[in-house]
């Protein structure tokens, strides 16, 4: 894919040797039991999903953080008002989806930001759909191991706990709540990868006249 062009640019990182890899696993597997293992009572279901993503850290946590404009990456958001706050914690969030969903409006608080750690929580409070008593985690994480590689690899995972309407089996419940969260998280990678794609872009098209100048100027 043409994506990867800038990054072939500065030279690929070599693959990570197999001790790499376990640590990055170790890091995971230490976050998922922190932030996305969840008690459930007995009417509830819960699933975890993870996407890579090929942008900076900073970039991606910075979308994921954004608690007023979920629309830049979750595609079935038509609209986002805010009716409390301007997104730090305890703000809360309106949003309207697009037609041909089984809802039209959530209304939805932000209970956990935390810029060190990387960790997002919001539980939607309100609205016409069946997505009673859910709460989302999500968790973004360096992907590399070493210096180079640690800047342009991003892993996020993403897990929620929902009520099972009496209705529904958890089954249909979770997979109705997968199918949006994983159109949501390849979208966030693909806007991603399009903003760092262009800033590098940006990068190697400016930096020779820039340093012309500065050459000039010696
Ligand atoms: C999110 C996750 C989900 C959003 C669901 C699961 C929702 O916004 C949509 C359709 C519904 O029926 C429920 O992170 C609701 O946004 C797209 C309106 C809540």
């Amino acid at each position: 894919m043409d994506h990867d062009l800038p990054y072939r640019y500065m030279g690929k990182a070599d693959p990570p040797q197999n001790d790499q890899v376990y640590k990055n696993a170790d890091r995971l597997a230490k976050m998922i039991d922190l932030y996305h293992t969840h008690g459930l009572s007995p009417n509830q279901c819960s699933s975890i999903l993870v996407q890579t993503i090929d942008a900076p850290l900073p970039l991606v946590w910075s979308m994921v953080r954004s608690f007023s404009t979920p629309q830049a990456y979750k595609g079935f958001v038509k609209s986002c008002t805010m009716l409390a706050g301007d997104g730090a914690v305890g703000s809360v969030r309106e949003i309207m989806v697009v037609s041909g969903l089984p809802a039209t409006k959530s209304t939805e608080q932000l209970d956990r930001l935390d810029d060190d750690l990387h960790v997002m929580v919001f539980s939607i409070i309100g609205g016409d759909h069946r997505l009673e008593n859910y709460q989302s985690t999500t968790t973004v994480h360096q992907g590399g191991e070493d210096q180079e590689e640690a800047g342009g690899k991003t892993v996020v995972i993403e897990s929620y706990v929902v009520d099972v309407p009496a209705s529904s089996s958890s089954e249909d419940t979770c997979l109705f709540a997968n199918t949006i969260i994983g159109c949501n998280l390849r979208s966030l990678a693909m806007s991603a990868e399009k903003i760092a794609y262009e800033n590098m872009i940006l990068l190697v098209e400016i930096l020779p006249f820039s340093w012309n100048i500065m050459k000039r100027q010696l």
